[in-house]
């Protein structure tokens, strides 16, 4: 009998969407049908993740799918599922991507949000079976609507997101979500098909004892991050790192961490990206009463000059993010 949760009623994605929607500013249901789509498509993904290692789709592939269309690498194939459910939806009129050099334009130009997003992070976890996710941001469009897509509607700093989440392949597959009034968390169950309301208002413990940083660059870390992993190792807190940033983030959020990509020789202002892996989990953390910062200043307070504009990502538990910074 302990197999049995006792779930509330009407406690799936959809229904959570619907139940909230006149909370949005906007509330004419198409912020709601948005993520939707982008919880669709992660299905989609979620099934051919689960499907990688038998289809061989972990390599360059070759094949045709049954569609007829060449078979990509996982991430690239992700890339297609949300564009084209994102397209098809209606309520986008650009993506920015990891996996595009440019702004995607969907022709949508009467919709007024913009989104931006990591279709599969961590992707060099793909051929060895570790968990990997998918990270999006969602911004109201500034410029007027019916005209091209401009450069200030997807420059936006994070504060102004309206939505940002992020889907975790995992041992379960979770869709984790905020619209700006706490974050809450979806499992997905297989044989139903549907994301089940699992974290309600997930909250980042104040401080915790995790730290998650790529330590083989330690040398090349500026000194206040050595000094703050020193005092990490002092207080023998435990080192978690994955390689897989929608893993550890997830992983600190519900035991209290810290996850650091800090400046390096090889990447002088960090690996991760603003605006489609940093900003969103950002705002998750902040949300959740964690905190993320650059090092210096908050995260969602930078004004972006490029797309795939990078910065160092300081994220987690408010005590230790407020420590580690300076
Ligand atoms: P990717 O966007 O190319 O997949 O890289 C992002 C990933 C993050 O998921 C992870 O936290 C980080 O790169 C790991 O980088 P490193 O191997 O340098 O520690
Ligand atoms: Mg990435």
């Amino acid at each position: 009998e302990n197999s049995r949760i006792a779930l509330p009623v009407g406690s799936n994605l959809d229904r959570f969407i619907m139940r909230n929607q006149e909370d949005f500013p906007y509330a004419s249901g198409e912020l709601s049908q948005l993520i939707r789509d982008l919880a669709y498509a992660g299905k989609v993904v979620n099934r051919e993740i689960n499907r990688a290692g038998l289809a061989g789709i972990t390599g360059a592939y070759g094949a045709e799918n049954v569609q007829g269309e060449e078979q990509q690498n996982l991430d690239v194939a992700a890339d297609i599922r949300f564009t084209r459910a994102l397209k098809k939806g209606g309520e986008v009129a650009a993506i920015i991507s990891e996996e595009a050099e440019e702004i995607i334009d969907l022709q949508n130009p009467r919709s007024k949000y913009i989104v931006a997003i990591d279709p599969l992070d961590g992707s060099s976890n793909i051929d060895v079976n570790v968990s990997i996710g998918t990270i999006f941001s969602i911004y109201r469009r500034v410029s007027p609507l019916g005209g091209p897509v401009q450069m200030e509607d997807v420059l936006q700093p994070g504060k102004d997101q309206v939505a940002a989440g992020y889907i975790l392949y995992g041992s379960s597959t979770m869709f984790v979500y905020t619209t700006g009034k706490g974050v809450n968390g979806f499992t997905y169950e297989p044989s139903l098909g549907e994301y089940i309301l699992s974290h309600q208002n997930m909250r980042i413990p104040e401080n915790g004892s995790i730290y998650s940083i790529n330590e083989g660059s330690f040398n090349s870390f500026p000194e206040a991050v050595q000094d703050y992993v020193n005092t990490c190792k002092e207080r023998e807190y435990s080192a978690r790192y994955i390689g897989s940033l929608v893993a550890d983030f997830h992983r600190n959020v519900l035991k209290g961490g810290i996850y650091i990509y800090p400046s390096t020789a090889k990447a002088p202002n960090g690996k991760l990206r603003l605006l489609y892996e940093c900003n969103a989990l950002a705002l998750i953390a902040e949300e959740a009463g964690g905190a993320a910062t650059d090092g210096k200043g908050r995260i969602l307070e930078i004004e972006p000059s490029e797309l795939h504009q990078r910065v160092p990502f300081f994220v987690g538990s408010k005590a230790m993010v407020e420590e580690a910074s300076n």
